[in-house]
């Protein structure tokens, strides 16, 4: 029944910060999906007989690739396919069922926080039996393969009903289709106090969740509204829609401008969060108050005893290397190690698993635990309202209290979307190649102390990562980052990165954006970003 069916490689399939991201349409020429799933497989080893997890984000094109993958394991010899029902599985939900039933590993499918539809985005990534994303040696040897592919192996079987809970077999494997939510609301009981969330709630507090029409909005749904007692209406746009209503899922001050208009309007609720496509990032706003993603990291981590899960304390924390130093100083004060890695949530898998970090975050809007091997933005969520519920005072309170304690980072993140790939290689090459000639100028009152090209060594099994983005650190503590996104799937994405320190004695209530005027004049007077991209502004600022 197995059949080998020949075909010819595509040059594009280099995964890249976060699994193999492309427009729907490059994904629906004949044989791409199925040349990369089926290089995925090649390089594998001994996965006969094991369970292979499946899902997405309920994107245009994620049923299809669903049945595919089906087709495509059982040739390939997997004994057990656990697919979410409907298709649907959120990234840490997925990552949770792999762990949970020993699965060799998982293919999810999701372009994450980007658009979907049939003329935007679409993705898929593997990850491995400790639920996360696959190291960049695995990354590397799927695109190798991908390269020199003759042929991929199929069934010919009538597709599976994802709507129906229960098992079938195609040959000799078994499907199972499972609730997609139920495991992972199980998990989030054991590790946060539900008993306190919902007398906070109970007691009045509102909340706001906007899940962007994207996967968490059936976990928000069983969650905020049926197990905390938050009311009907809590969670918006909860309904996973395959274009996301026509928004793009990313959780930030653009795309959940009516969630920032809520909570910085008339009447605000208590707080508000948003979860993007695939439900690992998180977006954190308390009344007339934004939370960096890099403050929240640091937050949560002061905190994170108060929830139950975690009474036991921290081990470290990691962070990625563009991610505020706010979390630096919590670590410092909690005598825990704190760990700088590449972006990219896959650099915090070894850290996790050899019990190093307990928590790790990015500025991307990604923070998590040792709970499973992803980000996670519903924990996140979570976490925050346990805090609250122990807390009992205001987010805008909690962050005041935190400055006064650890001092400020002022943090912005400038992107340039868009920008046409040779102008922005070239801006990066032409920024490495001065790097060195910076150091002891001057960029109005702040002089370059040190610059590199940041590399990280792995602790754990000691893989080298080099030229991970391009860091000026100033006398002041000030830094700047640049970098290239490794997630985009048109044209480059530049990244700048702005950072100043204000000490515990500084001043705690700048706006932010005059904050970080100096840095943003010295950011394109080192980089050329005008002269380079031609844009005078950034496409978004978060
Ligand atoms: C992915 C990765 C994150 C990374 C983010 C941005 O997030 O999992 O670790 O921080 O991309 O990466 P880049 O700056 O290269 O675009 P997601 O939520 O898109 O999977």
């Amino acid at each position: 029944m197995t059949r080998s069916i020949a075909t010819t490689p595509f040059d594009d399939q280099k995964p890249g910060t976060s699994g193999l991201r492309k427009k729907v349409r490059v994904f629906q020429q004949p044989g791409y999906a199925k040349n990369f799933i089926q290089s995925v497989f090649d390089v594998l080893d001994g996965f006969a007989g094991q369970t292979l997890v499946l899902g997405g984000d309920g994107r245009f094109l994620n049923r299809e690739v669903i049945q595919t993958a089906i087709r495509m394991a059982a040739a390939n010899g997997f004994g057990r396919v656990l697919v979410g029902s409907g298709g649907i599985l959120s990234t840490p939900a997925a990552s949770n069922v792999i762990r949970k039933y020993g699965a060799f590993g998982g293919l999810i499918l999701s372009a994450s926080h980007n658009p979907g539809g049939p003329d935007e985005d679409f993705g898929i990534k593997y990850n491995i039996s400790n639920g996360g994303p696959a190291p960049e040696k695995v990354t590397d040897a799927v695109y190798a393969r991908s390269k020199v592919i003759d042929r991929y192996l199929t069934v010919d079987v009538p597709d599976v009903d994802l709507d129906r809970l229960g098992s079938t077999q195609v040959g000799d494997m078994t499907i199972e289709v499972i609730d997609p939510v139920e495991d992972y609301a199980a998990l989030m009981e054991e590790l946060f106090d539900f008993g306190a969330i919902r007398s906070l709630i109970a007691g009045g507090f509102r909340l706001s969740f906007d899940a962007m029409h994207a996967v968490t909005g059936p976990y928000a749904h069983e969650i905020l509204e049926r197990r905390l007692g938050a009311p009907e209406g809590t969670v918006v746009n909860g309904t996973p829609l395959p274009d996301f209503g026509g928004h793009h899922p990313d959780p930030n001050a653009v795309h959940a401008a009516e969630l920032f208009a809520r909570m910085f309007g008339a009447d605000a609720p208590d707080f508000g969060a948003a979860s993007d496509g695939d439900g690992d990032r998180n977006l954190i706003v308390g009344r007339n108050i934004f939370v960096t993603p890099s403050d929240s990291l640091a937050v949560l981590a002061a905190n994170m005893g108060l929830a139950p899960g975690y009474a036991g304390g921290l081990t470290g924390i990691a962070r990625s290397m563009p991610t505020s130093g706010a979390a630096d100083r919590v670590a410092r004060a909690l005598n825990v190690p704190l760990f700088e890695t590449p972006t990219g949530w896959k650099f915090f898998g070894n850290l996790l698993d050899a019990g190093l970090a307990t928590i790790c975050g990015e500025e991307s809007a990604g923070t998590g635990s040792n709970h499973v091997r992803e980000k996670d933005g519903l924990w996140a969520v979570l976490l925050w309202l346990n805090i609250l519920a122990v807390r009992r005072e205001s987010v805008a309170a909690i962050m005041a209290d935190h400055w006064a304690r650890y001092g400020r980072n002022y943090y912005a993140r400038h992107d340039y979307e868009g920008v046409e790939s040779d102008a922005a290689d070239r801006l990066m090459s032409e920024l490495r190649g001065g790097l060195d000639s910076l150091v002891g100028q001057s960029f109005g009152s702040s002089i370059v102390a040190a610059t590199d090209d940041f590399e990280y060594t792995d602790p754990v099994d000691g893989s080298v990562s080099r030229a991970q983005g391009v860091r000026i650190l100033f006398e002041t503590g000030s830094r700047i980052v640049f970098r290239l996104s490794g997630t985009g799937t048109s044209g480059a994405t530049l990244r700048v990165y702005l950072e100043r320190f204000e000490g515990p004695q500084g001043v705690l209530d700048y706006d932010v954006g005059t904050a970080l005027e100096d840095l943003v004049e010295a950011a394109d007077a080192i980089a050329g970003i005008r002269h380079h991209t031609g844009r005078e502004q950034p496409t978004v600022i978060t």
